[in-house]
């Protein structure tokens, strides 16, 4: 048996006990207040522990390296009210495991990529030179961005020197931008709200991959609003990246590729309908780590980069996740939570009051959908007293930015239903029954209009639209939930759907609808929408 076979085998293993787990776990009960997901729980030994130790006390080996933030990337040019940037798409090593460094490709060789800092209005235009060995292609997650620079899923950038073989320059030819060789100048505009976007790989039919490798990266977008409010901010300012993977015993990492050349798209049959899910929680690419924090306000931009794992976020001992924040902007005042579901792709901004616990505190950043290890994220460690400015606004923006009461009672413009059917089917993820075609339009809607769109999933799927950004109206036929508050560019659908309403600012052009679990997009869950 090779040591692919073996890890195969240990992974199936471990999705298999998953997927029993989740046919036992139920639902929640479905409510306004809260959103409900079916229950995906570990057997409580903690994880599959396929480097990490199964049989282990739960958070034994746990918290044991601090959280690394990412580095801000210095422009390398600023002038005639541009930003310039470049980054090197490069295969590197990091530590991300206790002992062992990991095999990654990287945004300038790290995991996550360097943060970019832009400001609303002040265009920023970011050159990525790809030295990897396969083709990639860059989204910027939230943007509102010409199509042309949105990172369209065959406008690939081939490696440097290499040549495209004819599949690939027929592919491109049918895109949007075409076909750059070695490097491409993608230019963001930034003409939106303040907002925690992100950067990550998106090429057609190998997204899932090579995001698992290391392709994400923050993007934060600030403005004046912002800036007159009295939120925390430097270190207390805190991006984190939230992902599951899984390690071979080496510590490198492990896709289940169906094809582990990586030619052919598609992953092994058992992650076919739940999308790869690992073993190991990372943080800003750290297992499990621990941060020190001081006793005072923390502005926490968690973002769920994962593949396909869903987490439902809740601090332990309790405390407040005072939510600032949606995908793509402030909202006009706080919502408190006691728990989030956060679904992949999605952001949720919120702040945390370290100030409410006791000097030595240990605050577990738990994930409740599940026990053991993998109920667990990270860990807050309450340092000392401060003194503190910052503190939770009343009003953030103003309404006019921030969502309105969403209009009710108007027709439905457009339905999409996403399908992948029962587990064990194998049946391909579809969109309105059909897989995705690079030909076919299935929505022209006019650029400045809006419209009411019902998305169904059959059985749940976070659906994520480019370009344009939208607000929940209704779930599962109720009021939105209360974490819907707020514009957003991905949300999580259950079985009794959404409606949304969408709104066309912003650019003409062929973009992107599809699920953001990532292997139901590269198997085809991905529609075109034309914007006239
Ligand atoms: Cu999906």
């Amino acid at each position: 048996m090779t040591g692919y076979d073996q890890q195969c085998m240990v992974a199936r293993r471990a999705v298999m006990r998953w997927s029993l787990a989740a046919a036992m776990g139920g639902v929640l009960p479905a409510g306004a207040a809260l959103i409900s997901v079916r229950r995906a729980r570990s057997d409580g030994s903690g994880g599959s522990g396929i480097p990490t130790g199964a049989g282990r006390p739960d958070d034994a080996g746990l918290f044991v390296a601090p959280l690394r933030v990412p580095k801000v990337l210095r422009p390398a040019a600023t002038r005639d009210g541009v930003d310039r940037y470049e980054i090197r798409q490069i295969p590197a090593r990091q530590r991300m495991l206790p002992e062992v460094d990991t095999p990654i490709w990287g945004y300038d060789g790290v995991f996550p990529g360097p943060t970019i800092e832009a400001r609303r209005g002040r265009r920023v235009v970011v050159t990525h030179r790809n030295e990897l060995p396969v083709p990639t292609v860059v989204h910027l997650h939230g943007g509102v961005t010409p199509a042309e620079s949105d990172g369209y899923p065959v406008d690939v950038v081939l490696p440097l020197g290499q040549t495209a073989d004819r599949a690939t320059a027929d592919r491109a030819r049918a895109g949007v931008a075409g076909l750059a060789r070695g490097s491409r100048a993608y230019v963001y505009p930034n003409d939106q709200p303040a907002a925690t976007l992100w950067y990550h790989d998106h090429r057609m039919g190998f997204t899932g991959p090579q995001v698992y490798r290391g392709l994400a990266g923050f993007y934060l977008l600030r403005d004046d609003i912002e800036d007159q409010l009295p939120l925390p901010r430097g270190d207390r300012d805190l991006p984190l990246m939230i992902v599951d993977r899984m390690f071979a015993e080496d510590g490198s990492l492990f896709y289940p590729a169906r094809d582990p050349s990586m030619r052919e798209p598609g992953v092994v049959r058992a992650y076919h309908h739940s999308g790869v899910l690992g073993d190991t929680i990372l943080v800003n690419g750290v297992a499990w780590p621990f941060h020190e924090v001081d006793a005072a306000l923390y502005r926490l931009r968690l973002l769920n980069a994962s593949n396909a794992r869903q987490y439902r976020l809740r601090l332990d001992p309790p405390g407040g996740l005072i939510q600032i924040g949606s995908d793509v902007g402030l909202l006009p005042r706080p919502v408190r939570h006691d728990e989030l579901l956060i679904t992949p792709g999605e952001r949720y901004d919120v702040l945390v009051d370290f100030a409410e616990y006791p000097v030595g505190t240990r605050v577990v950043l738990r994930n409740t959908l599940e026990q053991g290890r993998l109920g667990q994220v990270m860990r807050f460690e309450v340092a000392r007293r401060v003194r503190d400015e910052a503190r939770v606004p009343d009003l953030l923006v103003p309404a006019e930015q921030g969502p309105a009461q969403p209009s009710t009672g108007r027709h439905q413009d457009r339905r999409f239903a996403f399908f992948i059917g029962p587990e064990g089917t194998l049946l391909p993820p579809m969109i309105n029954q059909l897989p995705f075609d690079l030909a076919r339009v299935d929505a022209r809607p006019k650029l400045g209009s809006t419209e009411i769109w019902d998305i169904t999933a059959d059985p749940t799927h976070p659906v994520h639209l480019h370009m344009a950004h939208f607000r929940v109206i209704s779930r599962d036929s109720q009021r939105p939930a209360a974490q819907d508050a707020g514009w957003k560019d991905t949300v999580f659908v259950p079985s009794g759907g959404v409606r949304v309403e969408v709104s066309f600012a912003g650019y003409r052009g062929r973009y992107l609808l599809h699920c953001h679990n990532l292997e139901h997009g590269d198997a085809g869950m991905m529609t075109n929408v034309e914007v006239g």
